[in-house]
């Protein structure tokens, strides 16, 4: 019986590889990019203590073979019938810093939002399609849980205490998404099979996304993403 069953499960993973596959690849940043500035958090005792070395800006943080970090990839326009995860994302705020910088999640998917610091943190989330929400979290509360239950494009989320702490989520209705590490890589795993759109968004170019076709069929995809330096205007 036990192996029956056993044959069943390999049976049905191997018919779903084949009607799935992975997108994977990397995103670069071509030219030579700005230095991370220090943040400075004077303004808050407790924040300044609690970096050895001052933080670094992470609006843009590029390697030195161009690997770009904190870049959201995602199919667009894609259809997913399954639920939100029941396991939580977690937004962390430590060291006055938000952590995850970028993140992306479902609709309806639980976001545990967390105050790892010995100082008031504010945290104003500022969708517009879902609800706008601006909460005092001294240090006495460490958690709190909200969900996002619609889809949307990225909004920012921020503190009203300290002025540099900015993080960008972005609700998706599918989970066909990924945040590049600073190796500027990605990967969305178990893409049914299909020709998509791809989409890849960073924070210093709201305007100019990247958008390529991507064709899984069975088996893996690579699609890699080149952001360039805008030419300056003579
Ligand atoms: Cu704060």
């Amino acid at each position: 019986m036990r192996k029956m069953m056993n044959i069943a499960i390999i049976a049905t993973i191997a018919v779903s590889a084949m009607f799935a596959g992975e997108v994977t690849g990397t995103v670069k940043f071509i030219g030579k990019g700005p230095k991370a500035k220090p943040i400075r958090m004077d303004a808050d005792p407790v924040c300044a203590a609690s970096h050895k070395a001052a933080a670094k800006a992470e609006s843009f943080i590029v390697d030195k073979d161009g690997n770009l970090a904190n870049v959201i990839v995602y199919l667009k326009g894609v259809k997913y019938s399954g639920k939100a995860p029941s396991t939580p994302a977690v937004l962390d705020q430590a060291g006055c810093i938000y952590s995850p910088h970028v993140i992306g999640i479902q609709a309806g998917q639980p976001v545990k939002i967390l105050n790892n610091d010995a100082t008031m943190h504010n945290i104003h989330a500022l969708p517009k399609v879902n609800r706008e929400f601006n909460k005092g979290m001294p240090k006495s509360l460490k958690e709190i849980s909200t969900i996002f239950d619609k889809p949307e494009d990225v909004f920012v989320i921020k503190c009203d205490v300290h002025p540099w702490m900015k993080n960008y989520t972005q609700v998706f209705d599918h989970p066909y998404f990924a945040v590049t590490g600073t190796d500027g890589k990605f990967s969305i795993p178990n893409v049914p099979d299909g020709t998509y759109e791809i989409v890849a968004w960073q924070e210093k170019f709201k305007k100019k996304v990247l958008t390529q076709s991507v064709t899984v069929k069975g088996g893996a995809a690579a699609v890699n993403f080149e952001f360039k330096r805008p030419k300056k205007k003579k």
